[in-house]
């Protein structure tokens, strides 16, 4: 931790101690002790965000953005910037790497499963009230942080051209899946293009560890991890929170709980979604994991240069974890499509 120190130190020169924090699958994410309040210090993986400046701006246009956005019923506060002793937003160390600093969210733990319905609602009611609240901040006045980010489409013509050159065998479970599954692969792309879904400020990777729940009030006061926060379909967000929420450990998809943060978010959000967004709810929910089963998979065949991973086999489970949730979820169309029903409101 020495060089880490000499980080921190430039951010604030009372540091007492510092510990790995969280389990986040892309940065390395550090907190800060200091005689005062704590501090989370983050290096940026530049391999996924060649251009961290732009999640910096992001991130300052967010704040500012929310700043101006108190309302009654319920805010959201986001992790502000803390700058470097010569008032800079982030650092760039002798090695390159890309350092930045923000407030910790005191009192606060992240779940990695949902223990009950109450936290499942909560998750829903915190990602509509981003949404709702970043309505008013034009998606054109963010950066494009990570290019390509949720286009299924595309990370399907990767994983064509990594089959063809990988020095791995095949996982047979993983390949059918796919091949069988390919014709979902352009379900939200195709609605974009059509103009029936609308481009709007997302998060852009809102599953449950990236909620932080008030130790006391067992409310949520915080959404982090923003560095994708940018131009995008909700629908990606609402995916991506269901597969994240839903997942048992048995790889089922579970609808009591999908209903719950349906219901948490729709009460934020239910008159701003349009005909055409309810009607892709369901291809929405059923594309991301197979998405991001698509994105672990091509991972593994390109020896892990993406995801973090602590041994070699981890994307590969974390893929079929993925695929098998999906096949859930198609299993359970009548019933999930059912519950969207019940819930909206056009
Ligand atoms: P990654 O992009 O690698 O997922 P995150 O920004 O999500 O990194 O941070 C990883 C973990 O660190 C989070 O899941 C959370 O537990 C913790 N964490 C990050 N930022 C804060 C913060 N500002 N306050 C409190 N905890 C935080
Ligand atoms: C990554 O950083 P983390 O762990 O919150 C990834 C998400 C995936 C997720 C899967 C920028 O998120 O897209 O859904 O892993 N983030 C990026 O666990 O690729
Ligand atoms: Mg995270």
């Amino acid at each position: 931790m020495v060089e880490i120190r000499a980080i921190a130190e430039q951010f604030c020169t009372a540091v007492v101690d510092i510990q790995p924090l969280g389990n986040g699958h892309i940065n390395d994410t550090y907190r800060v002790t200091t005689p005062v309040e704590p501090f989370v210090l983050q290096r940026i993986n530049r391999r996924v965000f060649p251009k961290p400046e732009q999640i910096m701006s992001n991130l300052a246009c967010l704040n500012a953005h929310l700043e101006r956005q108190i309302s009654g019923k319920g805010t959201l506060t986001i992790p502000k910037i803390i700058e470097t002793q010569s008032g800079s937003a982030y650092l760039n160390d002798a090695a390159g790497d890309f350092w930045r600093a923000l407030d910790f969210i005191d009192n606060t733990e992240s779940l990695e499963t949902i223990g009950n319905i109450n936290q499942a609602c909560e998750v829903g009611a915190a990602l509509g009230r981003f949404h709702r609240l970043t309505q008013s901040l034009p998606a054109d006045t963010l950066f494009d942080t990570l290019p390509g980010f949720h286009m299924a489409p595309d990370y399907f013509e990767q994983y064509q051209q990594v089959k063809l050159k990988t020095k791995f065998q095949e996982n047979a479970e993983c390949a059918e899946f796919i091949q069988k599954n390919q014709p979902i692969i352009n379900d939200l792309e195709a609605a974009k293009a059509q103009g029936l879904l609308t481009i709007r400020t997302i998060h852009g990777d809102p599953k449950l560890n990236n909620f932080l729940f008030d130790k006391t009030s067992r409310q949520i006061v915080s959404l982090i991890d923003l560095d994708t926060v940018k131009p995008g379909l909700i629908h990606y967000d609402i995916g991506d929170c269901l597969r994240s929420c839903c997942h048992t450990s048995g790889d089922e998809f579970n609808l009591e709980i999908c209903s719950a943060v349906l219901a948490g978010y729709l009460n934020e959000m239910a008159t701003a979604l349009s005909h055409a967004d309810y009607q892709h709810l369901y291809s929405a929910i059923r594309l991301i994991p197979f998405e991001l089963g698509l994105r672990f998979y091509t991972d593994y065949l390109e020896n892990n240069c993406y995801f973090k991973v602590t041994d070699p086999q981890e994307n590969l489970r974390r893929a079929l974890g993925q695929f098998r949730l999906c096949a859930s979820i198609i299993q359970q169309e009548t019933d999930i499509v059912n519950v969207i029903g019940c819930l909206r409101s056009d």
